[in-house]
């Protein structure tokens, strides 16, 4: 059998990444699996900070961002601020066919989604609306600090035919404000993809991802010939030296990358667990602990 692989963040991929694992056995494309991977956590209620269950705005919408690359052709589809969709990775795929207007946001994304048959559903949870009530009521007396129960699910795969693919999805930081975007839809910083290459997401404080643009970092890395691991770890710990000399801080940021010949890396400042999965080794959640 050739070669596959894919790697995704954090456990709660798991599940997600055991079907894009079975799909990349069967033959089936990277793109597939990738945004198999993701549905399967969007679909998922328990999940507090993507899709479905996902936690609200502080103005208690769900708004969702996600996105799409297809490391052969490096087409790129990408949502933001998106309301009431089923499932985001879908529509920013279905964008990343467009030569134009492939990153859509807000209402004209969520309009996007309803005029072409996407599956459209409250997002909000009677949980998830009682994690805000509860967070809404905290706030008047402790203040707000919104970067409180994330995670963004990212993923990579590799297929038999060499085509890579990376896609991201989350809600983004609970309380947000309405129409925040994190670096999930961001190309080069929540995600790149290049089959020639390799491919990187990243999860963590949007706001400092973006700082690095850390996928293009990474891949731009691995071009000149880096391993994932080298790459990820190049990236990310100077970038947190730097960044906390220049800001004087630097929020939890975590990594993980692919390259064409399946090998994965991955960096991070906090602990992180995430998944892996190729031809040889069965799917397993490994522990990633802060590096430098
Ligand atoms: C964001 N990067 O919206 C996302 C949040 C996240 O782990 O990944 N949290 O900034």
């Amino acid at each position: 059998m050739k070669n596959w692989a894919v790697i995704s963040t954090w456990s709660m991929s798991y599940d997600g990444l055991l079907k894009a694992s079975s799909m990349l056995q069967n033959g089936e494309s990277a793109g597939d699996a990738v945004e198999n991977l993701i549905k399967k956590v969007e679909s998922y209620p328990l999940y507090k900070s993507v899709g479905y269950g996902g936690l609200p705005n502080e103005d208690g919408v769900v708004q969702m961002d996600a996105a799409f690359m297809n490391g052969d052709t490096l087409a790129q589809g990408s949502v933001a601020a998106i309301e009431n969709v089923k499932h985001a990775v879908s529509v920013a795929r279905k964008l990343s066919l467009n030569k134009t207007n492939s990153f859509l946001v807000g209402e004209g994304a969520t309009k996007f989604a309803m005029q072409n048959g996407f599956e459209m559903t409250n997002m909000l949870t009677e949980r998830a609306k009682t994690i805000w009530q509860n967070k809404v009521k905290e706030q008047f007396k402790t203040g707000l600090h919104p970067y409180d129960g994330h995670d963004t699910v990212g993923a990579v795969t590799l297929d038999q035919a060499e085509s890579m693919s990376a896609a991201t999805s989350t809600s983004g930081l609970f309380m947000k404000k309405d129409g925040r975007i994190g670096d999930s839809p961001l190309s080069g910083s929540g995600f790149y993809a290049d089959s020639h290459i390799g491919a990187a997401t990243a999860t963590g404080l949007g706001e400092d991802i973006m700082k690095g643009c850390l996928s293009y970092e990474i891949v731009r890395r691995m071009a000149k010939g880096q391993s994932p691991q080298d790459a990820c770890d190049t990236a990310l710990y100077p970038f947190c030296e730097d960044l906390k000399q220049r800001y004087g801080q630097v929020g939890e940021i975590s990594l993980i990358a692919l390259n064409r010949k399946g090998e994965w890396g991955v960096a991070t400042n906090v602990e992180f667990p995430f998944c892996v999965a190729n031809e040889k080794q069965k799917a397993q959640i490994l522990m990633a602990n802060p590096g430098k």
